[in-house]
Protein backbone atom coordinates (compact mmCIF):
# COMPACT_ATOMS: atom_id res chain seq x y z
CA UNK A 1 0.00 0.00 0.00
CA UNK A 2 1.22 3.34 -0.97
CA UNK A 3 1.90 5.69 1.93
CA UNK A 4 1.01 8.42 -0.56
CA UNK A 5 -2.62 10.15 -1.11
CA UNK A 6 -3.49 11.60 -4.28
CA UNK A 7 -4.79 15.33 -4.64
CA UNK A 8 -8.05 14.42 -5.81
CA UNK A 9 -8.66 11.55 -3.13
CA UNK A 10 -9.09 13.67 -0.08
CA UNK A 11 -12.79 14.00 0.89
CA UNK A 12 -14.55 14.87 4.09
CA UNK A 13 -14.30 10.75 4.65
CA UNK A 14 -10.36 11.26 4.85
CA UNK A 15 -11.24 13.72 8.33
CA UNK A 16 -8.67 13.47 11.08
CA UNK A 17 -6.44 11.42 8.89
CA UNK A 18 -2.69 11.70 8.76
CA UNK A 19 -1.94 11.45 5.10
CA UNK A 20 1.36 12.62 3.05
CA UNK A 21 1.02 14.39 -0.81
CA UNK A 22 2.97 15.65 -3.15
CA UNK A 23 2.67 18.86 -5.79
CA UNK A 24 2.82 21.92 -6.91
CA UNK A 25 2.59 25.16 -5.04
CA UNK A 26 -0.06 26.68 -7.00
CA UNK A 27 -0.64 30.09 -4.64
CA UNK A 28 1.15 30.88 -1.67
CA UNK A 29 -0.44 33.49 1.09
CA UNK A 30 0.77 34.53 4.31
CA UNK A 31 -1.41 35.74 6.97
CA UNK A 32 0.83 37.50 10.29
CA UNK A 33 3.65 36.00 11.24
CA UNK A 34 2.14 32.59 12.35
CA UNK A 35 -0.37 31.57 9.48
CA UNK A 36 0.38 30.33 6.01
CA UNK A 37 -1.53 29.04 2.98
CA UNK A 38 -0.36 26.40 0.24
CA UNK A 39 -2.80 25.52 -2.40
CA UNK A 40 -1.39 22.11 -3.53
CA UNK A 41 -1.99 20.93 -6.72
CA UNK A 42 -2.27 17.76 -7.90
CA UNK A 43 -3.11 16.86 -11.93
CA UNK A 44 -5.78 19.11 -12.02
CA UNK A 45 -6.50 18.60 -8.54
CA UNK A 46 -6.22 21.27 -5.44
CA UNK A 47 -6.46 21.35 -1.76
CA UNK A 48 -5.75 24.48 0.64
CA UNK A 49 -3.07 23.53 3.46
CA UNK A 50 -2.67 25.23 6.18
CA UNK A 51 0.84 25.55 7.86
CA UNK A 52 0.34 27.59 11.79
CA UNK A 53 2.36 27.93 14.72
CA UNK A 54 1.99 24.95 17.44
CA UNK A 55 3.74 24.58 20.51
CA UNK A 56 5.52 20.61 19.28
CA UNK A 57 4.88 20.47 15.82
CA UNK A 58 5.04 23.42 13.72
CA UNK A 59 7.93 26.73 14.16
CA UNK A 60 7.69 30.28 13.21
CA UNK A 61 10.31 29.62 11.08
CA UNK A 62 8.49 26.76 9.63
CA UNK A 63 5.71 28.96 8.89
CA UNK A 64 8.10 31.48 7.28
CA UNK A 65 9.61 28.72 5.36
CA UNK A 66 6.48 27.59 3.45
CA UNK A 67 5.39 31.52 3.02
CA UNK A 68 8.33 32.09 0.79
CA UNK A 69 7.97 28.85 -1.26
CA UNK A 70 7.78 30.02 -5.01
CA UNK A 71 4.60 28.99 -7.21
CA UNK A 72 4.93 25.78 -9.08
CA UNK A 73 7.71 24.45 -6.61
CA UNK A 74 7.23 20.47 -5.93
CA UNK A 75 6.46 20.14 -2.59
CA UNK A 76 5.48 17.31 0.07
CA UNK A 77 3.62 17.81 2.87
CA UNK A 78 2.60 15.31 6.05
CA UNK A 79 -0.27 16.70 7.75
CA UNK A 80 -4.20 15.81 9.02
CA UNK A 81 -7.26 16.27 7.05
CA UNK A 82 -9.82 19.05 8.43
CA UNK A 83 -13.05 19.79 7.42
CA UNK A 84 -13.58 23.26 7.98
CA UNK A 85 -17.29 24.89 8.89
CA UNK A 86 -17.12 27.30 5.76
CA UNK A 87 -17.28 26.38 1.69
CA UNK A 88 -13.16 26.48 0.32
CA UNK A 89 -13.33 29.14 -2.53
CA UNK A 90 -10.89 28.32 -5.27
CA UNK A 91 -9.73 24.32 -4.97
CA UNK A 92 -11.94 20.98 -6.06
CA UNK A 93 -11.48 19.66 -2.69
CA UNK A 94 -13.36 20.50 0.27
CA UNK A 95 -11.06 19.53 2.55
CA UNK A 96 -8.32 21.14 4.72
CA UNK A 97 -4.70 20.02 5.19
CA UNK A 98 -3.81 20.78 8.73
CA UNK A 99 0.66 20.89 7.74
CA UNK A 100 2.70 18.93 10.03
CA UNK A 101 6.15 18.93 8.16
CA UNK A 102 6.58 20.28 4.53
CA UNK A 103 9.74 19.19 2.15
CA UNK A 104 10.25 21.19 -0.94
CA UNK A 105 11.75 18.45 -3.54
CA UNK A 106 11.94 20.73 -6.56
CA UNK A 107 12.10 24.50 -6.00
CA UNK A 108 10.35 26.51 -9.01
CA UNK A 109 11.95 30.02 -10.22
CA UNK A 110 10.18 32.56 -11.73
CA UNK A 111 7.58 31.99 -13.86
CA UNK A 112 7.19 33.53 -17.18
CA UNK A 113 3.50 33.13 -16.94
CA UNK A 114 1.13 33.16 -14.63
CA UNK A 115 -0.80 29.59 -14.77
CA UNK A 116 -4.03 30.41 -13.06
CA UNK A 117 -4.41 33.44 -15.65
CA UNK A 118 -3.55 30.77 -18.64
CA UNK A 119 -6.47 28.47 -17.11
CA UNK A 120 -8.98 31.39 -17.30
CA UNK A 121 -11.92 31.74 -20.00
CA UNK A 122 -12.64 34.26 -21.98
CA UNK A 123 -15.56 35.21 -20.09
CA UNK A 124 -14.01 34.80 -16.52
CA UNK A 125 -10.42 37.27 -18.12
CA UNK A 126 -13.69 40.00 -19.36
CA UNK A 127 -15.07 39.93 -15.81
CA UNK A 128 -12.18 40.08 -14.02
CA UNK A 129 -10.44 43.43 -16.19
CA UNK A 130 -13.85 44.62 -15.05
CA UNK A 131 -13.61 44.14 -11.30
CA UNK A 132 -10.32 45.74 -11.99
CA UNK A 133 -8.08 42.63 -11.11
CA UNK A 134 -4.71 43.20 -12.15
CA UNK A 135 -3.68 40.17 -15.00
CA UNK A 136 -2.09 39.43 -17.92
CA UNK A 137 -4.05 37.95 -21.29
CA UNK A 138 -1.87 35.07 -22.22
CA UNK A 139 -1.66 35.06 -26.10
CA UNK A 140 -1.29 31.43 -27.92
CA UNK A 141 2.45 32.12 -28.62
CA UNK A 142 3.14 32.92 -25.09
CA UNK A 143 1.56 29.86 -24.10
CA UNK A 144 3.12 27.61 -27.31
CA UNK A 145 6.86 29.32 -26.00
CA UNK A 146 6.13 28.31 -22.71
CA UNK A 147 3.86 25.26 -23.10
CA UNK A 148 5.45 22.61 -20.65
CA UNK A 149 3.84 25.64 -18.38
CA UNK A 150 0.51 26.19 -20.28
CA UNK A 151 -0.04 22.04 -20.55
CA UNK A 152 -0.79 21.88 -16.85
CA UNK A 153 -3.93 24.11 -17.15
CA UNK A 154 -6.73 21.76 -16.56
CA UNK A 155 -7.88 22.42 -19.81
CA UNK A 156 -4.92 20.99 -21.27
CA UNK A 157 -4.51 18.47 -18.89
CA UNK A 158 -8.28 17.01 -20.00
CA UNK A 159 -7.47 17.47 -24.19
CA UNK A 160 -3.93 15.35 -23.60
CA UNK A 161 -5.85 12.66 -21.99
CA UNK A 162 -9.14 13.23 -24.01
CA UNK A 163 -6.32 12.27 -27.62
CA UNK A 164 -4.98 9.45 -25.60
CA UNK A 165 -8.62 8.26 -24.75
CA UNK A 166 -9.41 8.51 -28.88
CA UNK A 167 -6.30 6.62 -29.77
CA UNK A 168 -7.14 3.89 -27.42
CA UNK A 169 -10.50 3.29 -28.87
CA UNK A 170 -9.47 3.40 -32.37
CA UNK A 171 -6.74 0.69 -31.67
CA UNK A 172 -9.44 -1.34 -29.23
CA UNK A 173 -12.37 -0.63 -32.00
CA UNK A 174 -9.73 -1.98 -35.26
CA UNK A 175 -8.45 -4.60 -33.24
CA UNK A 176 -11.80 -5.87 -32.80
CA UNK A 177 -12.81 -5.99 -36.25
CA UNK A 178 -9.93 -8.10 -37.12
CA UNK A 179 -7.44 -5.19 -38.01
CA UNK A 180 -4.04 -5.03 -36.85
CA UNK A 181 -1.51 -2.67 -36.07
CA UNK A 182 1.72 -2.05 -38.42
CA UNK A 183 4.54 0.69 -38.90
CA UNK A 184 5.23 2.03 -42.25
CA UNK A 185 8.50 4.02 -43.03
CA UNK A 186 8.74 7.82 -42.54
CA UNK A 187 12.04 8.08 -44.55
CA UNK A 188 10.12 7.46 -48.06
CA UNK A 189 11.46 8.24 -51.48
CA UNK A 190 8.92 10.81 -53.05
CA UNK A 191 5.27 12.17 -52.43
CA UNK A 192 2.42 10.05 -51.39
CA UNK A 193 0.23 12.57 -52.08
CA UNK A 194 1.13 14.83 -54.81
CA UNK A 195 1.66 18.29 -54.32
CA UNK A 196 4.74 20.41 -53.23
CA UNK A 197 3.64 20.30 -49.37
CA UNK A 198 6.51 17.53 -48.34
CA UNK A 199 10.02 17.80 -46.60
CA UNK A 200 12.64 17.18 -48.82
CA UNK A 201 16.10 15.73 -47.68
CA UNK A 202 19.12 14.37 -48.13
CA UNK A 203 18.83 10.20 -47.34
CA UNK A 204 22.66 9.29 -47.55
CA UNK A 205 23.24 11.06 -50.89
CA UNK A 206 19.97 9.83 -52.38
CA UNK A 207 16.83 12.59 -52.60
CA UNK A 208 14.27 11.76 -49.85
CA UNK A 209 11.23 12.86 -48.44
CA UNK A 210 9.46 12.78 -45.04
CA UNK A 211 6.11 10.89 -45.35
CA UNK A 212 3.58 12.61 -46.50
CA UNK A 213 0.53 9.62 -45.26
CA UNK A 214 1.57 6.21 -44.82
CA UNK A 215 -0.52 5.96 -48.17
CA UNK A 216 1.57 3.97 -50.41
CA UNK A 217 2.67 1.41 -47.53
CA UNK A 218 -0.39 0.63 -45.74
CA UNK A 219 -1.81 -0.07 -49.43
CA UNK A 220 1.70 -1.94 -49.95
CA UNK A 221 0.56 -3.67 -47.32
CA UNK A 222 -2.57 -5.02 -48.15
CA UNK A 223 -0.73 -6.41 -51.33
CA UNK A 224 1.48 -8.46 -48.90
CA UNK A 225 -2.35 -10.20 -47.71
CA UNK A 226 -2.44 -8.64 -44.37
CA UNK A 227 -5.97 -8.19 -45.20
CA UNK A 228 -6.75 -5.28 -42.28
CA UNK A 229 -4.53 -2.70 -41.23
CA UNK A 230 -4.11 0.39 -39.50
CA UNK A 231 -1.64 2.68 -38.17
CA UNK A 232 -0.86 5.73 -35.76
CA UNK A 233 2.36 8.13 -36.80
CA UNK A 234 3.72 10.95 -37.37
CA UNK A 235 2.75 12.43 -40.56
CA UNK A 236 4.63 15.65 -42.17
CA UNK A 237 3.64 17.92 -44.40
CA UNK A 238 5.57 21.08 -45.27
CA UNK A 239 2.20 23.30 -45.31
CA UNK A 240 2.80 26.74 -46.55
CA UNK A 241 -0.34 28.29 -44.72
CA UNK A 242 -0.19 29.61 -41.36
CA UNK A 243 -4.53 28.15 -40.74
CA UNK A 244 -6.18 27.00 -37.56
CA UNK A 245 -6.04 23.26 -38.79
CA UNK A 246 -3.04 22.85 -40.56
CA UNK A 247 0.51 21.65 -39.15
CA UNK A 248 3.71 20.65 -40.48
CA UNK A 249 3.70 17.34 -38.04
CA UNK A 250 0.56 15.68 -37.29
CA UNK A 251 -0.49 12.26 -36.14
CA UNK A 252 -2.17 9.83 -38.62
CA UNK A 253 -4.84 7.51 -37.60
CA UNK A 254 -4.60 5.83 -40.91
CA UNK A 255 -6.30 2.12 -41.80
CA UNK A 256 -6.25 0.34 -45.09
CA UNK A 257 -8.38 -2.92 -45.81
CA UNK A 258 -9.72 -5.51 -48.38
CA UNK A 259 -13.02 -4.79 -49.49
CA UNK A 260 -15.23 -7.31 -51.24
CA UNK A 261 -17.80 -5.28 -53.50
CA UNK A 262 -18.19 -1.65 -52.48
CA UNK A 263 -16.52 1.51 -51.01
CA UNK A 264 -19.36 1.80 -48.50
CA UNK A 265 -17.25 -1.51 -46.65
CA UNK A 266 -15.47 1.22 -45.55
CA UNK A 267 -17.54 3.75 -44.90
CA UNK A 268 -19.14 1.67 -42.84
CA UNK A 269 -16.24 0.93 -40.47
CA UNK A 270 -15.51 4.68 -40.26
CA UNK A 271 -19.37 5.50 -39.43
CA UNK A 272 -18.73 2.93 -36.23
CA UNK A 273 -15.70 3.75 -35.59
CA UNK A 274 -16.38 7.48 -34.95
CA UNK A 275 -19.71 6.89 -32.91
CA UNK A 276 -17.81 4.49 -30.73
CA UNK A 277 -15.31 6.65 -30.18
CA UNK A 278 -17.52 9.75 -29.28
CA UNK A 279 -19.67 7.20 -27.01
CA UNK A 280 -16.87 6.44 -25.08
CA UNK A 281 -15.38 9.72 -24.73
CA UNK A 282 -18.82 11.46 -23.90
CA UNK A 283 -18.81 8.15 -21.23
CA UNK A 284 -15.37 7.71 -19.87
CA UNK A 285 -14.10 11.69 -20.44
CA UNK A 286 -17.01 13.27 -18.29
CA UNK A 287 -14.17 15.12 -16.06
CA UNK A 288 -11.14 16.11 -19.06
CA UNK A 289 -14.85 17.42 -21.07
CA UNK A 290 -15.68 19.47 -18.07
CA UNK A 291 -12.34 20.65 -17.45
CA UNK A 292 -11.61 21.91 -21.55
CA UNK A 293 -14.98 23.36 -21.38
CA UNK A 294 -14.78 25.60 -18.25
CA UNK A 295 -11.94 27.47 -19.78
CA UNK A 296 -13.03 27.14 -23.91
CA UNK A 297 -17.08 26.46 -23.28
CA UNK A 298 -18.66 24.47 -25.75
CA UNK A 299 -21.85 22.64 -26.55
CA UNK A 300 -21.52 18.76 -27.12
CA UNK A 301 -21.29 17.20 -30.30
CA UNK A 302 -24.59 16.16 -32.11
CA UNK A 303 -24.38 13.12 -33.85
CA UNK A 304 -26.51 10.36 -34.80
CA UNK A 305 -26.46 6.51 -33.85
CA UNK A 306 -26.10 5.67 -37.80
CA UNK A 307 -23.57 7.59 -39.43
CA UNK A 308 -25.35 9.92 -42.20
CA UNK A 309 -24.02 9.86 -45.79
CA UNK A 310 -24.39 12.25 -48.16
CA UNK A 311 -23.84 12.52 -51.70
CA UNK A 312 -21.34 15.47 -53.14
CA UNK A 313 -23.98 16.01 -55.40
CA UNK A 314 -26.65 16.51 -53.01
CA UNK A 315 -23.79 18.63 -51.13
CA UNK A 316 -23.79 20.89 -53.97
CA UNK A 317 -27.46 20.95 -54.27
CA UNK A 318 -28.19 21.76 -50.92
CA UNK A 319 -25.14 24.47 -51.33
CA UNK A 320 -27.07 25.72 -54.65
CA UNK A 321 -30.20 25.95 -53.12
CA UNK A 322 -28.85 27.92 -49.86
CA UNK A 323 -27.82 30.74 -52.72
CA UNK A 324 -24.28 29.42 -52.18
CA UNK A 325 -21.78 29.78 -55.32
CA UNK A 326 -20.12 26.48 -55.97
CA UNK A 327 -18.30 24.44 -58.50
CA UNK A 328 -20.07 21.47 -59.01
CA UNK A 329 -17.05 19.40 -60.31
CA UNK A 330 -14.48 21.67 -57.98
CA UNK A 331 -13.15 21.14 -54.62
CA UNK A 332 -15.28 22.83 -51.72
CA UNK A 333 -13.77 25.53 -50.30
CA UNK A 334 -13.28 25.97 -46.23
CA UNK A 335 -16.41 28.23 -46.36
CA UNK A 336 -18.62 26.09 -48.34
CA UNK A 337 -17.10 23.00 -45.89
CA UNK A 338 -18.66 25.05 -43.07
CA UNK A 339 -21.81 26.17 -44.99
CA UNK A 340 -22.67 22.70 -45.85
CA UNK A 341 -22.25 21.66 -41.92
CA UNK A 342 -24.50 24.10 -40.99
CA UNK A 343 -27.29 23.13 -43.39
CA UNK A 344 -26.91 18.95 -43.10
CA UNK A 345 -27.07 20.31 -38.88
CA UNK A 346 -30.49 22.22 -39.81
CA UNK A 347 -31.08 18.92 -42.34
CA UNK A 348 -30.26 16.25 -40.56
CA UNK A 349 -29.31 17.04 -36.74
CA UNK A 350 -26.38 15.81 -37.06
CA UNK A 351 -22.48 17.54 -36.73
CA UNK A 352 -20.96 14.73 -38.16
CA UNK A 353 -21.67 13.19 -41.72
CA UNK A 354 -19.83 11.55 -44.97
CA UNK A 355 -19.82 13.56 -48.01
CA UNK A 356 -19.19 10.78 -50.23
CA UNK A 357 -18.40 10.43 -54.58
CA UNK A 358 -15.81 13.23 -55.01
CA UNK A 359 -15.62 14.71 -58.39
CA UNK A 360 -12.07 12.66 -59.29
CA UNK A 361 -10.41 15.41 -60.52
CA UNK A 362 -10.22 16.73 -57.23
CA UNK A 363 -8.83 13.29 -55.24
CA UNK A 364 -5.28 12.10 -54.92
CA UNK A 365 -4.16 9.64 -58.14
CA UNK A 366 -4.57 6.34 -56.37
CA UNK A 367 -8.60 7.36 -56.19
CA UNK A 368 -10.84 4.81 -57.43
CA UNK A 369 -12.85 6.60 -60.40
CA UNK A 370 -16.79 5.68 -60.29
CA UNK A 371 -17.38 2.80 -62.64
CA UNK A 372 -20.89 4.29 -63.87
CA UNK A 373 -19.28 7.67 -63.83
CA UNK A 374 -15.28 8.28 -64.24
CA UNK A 375 -15.63 12.20 -63.37
CA UNK A 376 -16.67 11.12 -60.01
CA UNK A 377 -14.74 9.00 -57.83
CA UNK A 378 -15.22 6.33 -55.20
CA UNK A 379 -13.93 8.68 -52.22
CA UNK A 380 -15.48 10.52 -49.14
CA UNK A 381 -14.14 12.87 -46.68
CA UNK A 382 -15.59 13.14 -43.26
CA UNK A 383 -16.75 16.41 -41.21
CA UNK A 384 -17.18 17.45 -37.71
CA UNK A 385 -18.85 20.56 -36.73
CA UNK A 386 -18.08 21.76 -40.83
CA UNK A 387 -14.46 20.76 -40.48
CA UNK A 388 -12.87 17.87 -42.52
CA UNK A 389 -11.51 14.97 -40.28
CA UNK A 390 -10.96 12.19 -42.68
CA UNK A 391 -10.01 11.57 -46.17
CA UNK A 392 -10.48 8.35 -47.80
CA UNK A 393 -11.22 6.09 -50.73
CA UNK A 394 -11.18 3.05 -52.96
CA UNK A 395 -7.95 2.65 -54.37
CA UNK A 396 -6.85 1.68 -57.74
CA UNK A 397 -5.68 -1.41 -58.13
CA UNK A 398 -4.99 -2.02 -61.22
CA UNK A 399 -1.51 -1.40 -61.88
CA UNK A 400 -1.67 0.18 -65.66
CA UNK A 401 -4.58 2.47 -64.22
CA UNK A 402 -2.30 3.41 -61.45
CA UNK A 403 0.41 4.47 -63.61
CA UNK A 404 -1.90 6.34 -65.97
CA UNK A 405 -3.58 8.21 -63.38
CA UNK A 406 -0.81 8.79 -61.34
CA UNK A 407 0.82 10.46 -64.76
CA UNK A 408 -2.04 12.46 -65.29
CA UNK A 409 -1.58 14.03 -61.83
CA UNK A 410 2.01 15.07 -62.61
CA UNK A 411 3.67 12.44 -60.49
CA UNK A 412 7.28 11.38 -61.15
CA UNK A 413 6.46 7.59 -61.64
CA UNK A 414 10.33 6.48 -60.89
CA UNK A 415 9.88 7.89 -57.27
CA UNK A 416 6.75 5.58 -56.90
CA UNK A 417 7.91 2.76 -59.47
CA UNK A 418 8.06 -0.22 -56.25
CA UNK A 419 4.68 0.95 -55.35
CA UNK A 420 3.20 0.40 -58.53
CA UNK A 421 5.14 -3.14 -58.89
CA UNK A 422 3.56 -4.59 -55.76
CA UNK A 423 0.31 -4.86 -58.14
CA UNK A 424 1.81 -6.59 -60.67
CA UNK A 425 1.04 -9.38 -58.76
CA UNK A 426 -2.87 -9.82 -58.04
CA UNK A 427 -3.71 -7.11 -55.75
CA UNK A 428 -7.21 -7.46 -53.77
CA UNK A 429 -9.71 -4.33 -54.07
CA UNK A 430 -8.99 -2.08 -51.34
CA UNK A 431 -10.19 1.10 -49.40
CA UNK A 432 -8.94 3.26 -46.44
CA UNK A 433 -8.59 6.58 -44.72
CA UNK A 434 -6.94 8.74 -42.97
CA UNK A 435 -7.87 10.66 -39.52
CA UNK A 436 -5.70 13.55 -38.37
CA UNK A 437 -6.20 13.36 -34.61
CA UNK A 438 -5.24 16.21 -34.05
CA UNK A 439 -8.32 17.55 -35.37
CA UNK A 440 -10.50 15.50 -34.09
CA UNK A 441 -10.06 16.22 -30.50
CA UNK A 442 -10.11 19.87 -31.55
CA UNK A 443 -13.22 19.49 -33.13
CA UNK A 444 -15.06 17.15 -30.56
CA UNK A 445 -14.32 19.80 -28.27
CA UNK A 446 -15.00 22.92 -30.56
CA UNK A 447 -11.63 24.37 -30.18
CA UNK A 448 -10.53 26.72 -32.29
CA UNK A 449 -7.41 26.01 -33.41
CA UNK A 450 -5.16 22.95 -33.63
CA UNK A 451 -2.23 23.59 -31.85
CA UNK A 452 -4.12 23.70 -28.77
CA UNK A 453 -4.50 19.65 -29.21
CA UNK A 454 -0.85 19.12 -30.41
CA UNK A 455 1.53 18.36 -27.63
CA UNK A 456 3.93 20.58 -29.14
CA UNK A 457 2.67 21.98 -32.47
CA UNK A 458 4.77 21.92 -35.99
CA UNK A 459 3.84 24.86 -38.04
CA UNK A 460 5.24 26.96 -40.41
CA UNK A 461 6.72 28.97 -38.08
CA UNK A 462 7.18 26.89 -34.99
CA UNK A 463 10.05 24.01 -34.84
CA UNK A 464 10.54 24.66 -30.68
CA UNK A 465 10.34 24.06 -27.93
P1 LIG B 1 -6.74 17.41 -47.61
O1 LIG B 1 -5.26 17.47 -47.57
O2 LIG B 1 -7.33 16.07 -47.53
O3 LIG B 1 -7.37 18.18 -48.67
P2 LIG B 1 -7.15 19.51 -45.78
O4 LIG B 1 -8.22 19.72 -44.79
O5 LIG B 1 -5.78 19.90 -45.39
O6 LIG B 1 -7.14 18.01 -46.19
P3 LIG B 1 -6.85 21.15 -48.00
O7 LIG B 1 -6.80 20.53 -49.34
O8 LIG B 1 -5.63 21.69 -47.43
O9 LIG B 1 -7.61 20.19 -47.05
O10 LIG B 1 -7.93 22.25 -48.03
C1 LIG B 1 -9.28 21.99 -48.25
C2 LIG B 1 -9.90 23.27 -48.70
O11 LIG B 1 -9.62 24.27 -47.73
C3 LIG B 1 -9.29 23.72 -50.00
O12 LIG B 1 -10.18 23.46 -51.05
C4 LIG B 1 -9.07 25.19 -49.82
O13 LIG B 1 -10.05 25.94 -50.49
C5 LIG B 1 -9.24 25.45 -48.35
N1 LIG B 1 -7.99 25.92 -47.79
C6 LIG B 1 -6.83 25.26 -47.66
N2 LIG B 1 -5.87 26.02 -47.12
C7 LIG B 1 -6.44 27.21 -46.91
C8 LIG B 1 -5.99 28.44 -46.38
N3 LIG B 1 -4.74 28.60 -45.97
N4 LIG B 1 -6.86 29.46 -46.29
C9 LIG B 1 -8.11 29.31 -46.69
N5 LIG B 1 -8.61 28.19 -47.21
C10 LIG B 1 -7.80 27.15 -47.33
P1 LIG C 1 -5.49 13.81 -46.28
O1 LIG C 1 -4.40 14.54 -46.96
O2 LIG C 1 -6.86 14.36 -46.44
O3 LIG C 1 -5.56 12.31 -46.80
O4 LIG C 1 -5.17 13.69 -44.75
C1 LIG C 1 -6.00 12.92 -43.91
C2 LIG C 1 -6.42 13.73 -42.72
O5 LIG C 1 -5.29 14.22 -42.04
C3 LIG C 1 -5.57 15.48 -41.49
N1 LIG C 1 -4.64 16.49 -42.02
C4 LIG C 1 -4.01 17.39 -41.28
N2 LIG C 1 -4.02 17.65 -39.96
C5 LIG C 1 -3.23 18.62 -39.51
N3 LIG C 1 -2.42 19.36 -40.29
C6 LIG C 1 -2.36 19.14 -41.61
N4 LIG C 1 -1.53 19.84 -42.35
C7 LIG C 1 -3.18 18.12 -42.17
N5 LIG C 1 -3.37 17.64 -43.41
C8 LIG C 1 -4.26 16.65 -43.30
C9 LIG C 1 -6.99 15.82 -41.82
C10 LIG C 1 -7.23 14.98 -43.03
O6 LIG C 1 -8.58 14.68 -43.19
N6 LIG C 1 -3.71 9.33 -47.67
C11 LIG C 1 -4.92 10.08 -47.43
C12 LIG C 1 -5.86 9.36 -46.51
C13 LIG C 1 -6.45 8.11 -47.13
O7 LIG C 1 -7.07 8.23 -48.18
O8 LIG C 1 -6.29 7.05 -46.54
C14 LIG C 1 -4.53 11.42 -46.83
O9 LIG C 1 -3.43 11.64 -46.39
O10 LIG C 1 -7.79 15.40 -40.74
Amino acid sequence: VSRWTEVGALTNTSENRSVLIRGRAQTIRAVGKNMAFVVVRERGFTVQCVATVQPDTVSRQMVKYVAGLSRESIIDIEGVVSVPSVEIKGTTQQVEVQVRKLYCVSKAAVLPINIEDAARSDAEIEKALQAGEKLVRVNQDTRLNNRVLDLRTPANQGIFRIQSQVGTIFRQFLLSEGFFEIHTPKLIAGSSEGGAAVFRLDYKGQPACLAQSPQLHKQMAICGDFGRVFEIGGVYRAEDSYTHRHLCEFIGLDVEMEIKSHYSEVMDIVGRLFVTIFDTLNKTCEKELEAVGRQYPFEPLKYLPETLRLKFEEGIQMLKDAGVEVDPMGDLNTEAERKLGQLVLEKYGTEFYILHRYPLAVRPFYTMPCHDNPAYSNSFDVFIRGEEIISGAQRVHVPELLAERAQACGIELKTISTYIDAFRYGAPPHGGFGVGLERVVMLFCGLNNIRKTSLFPRDPLRIAP
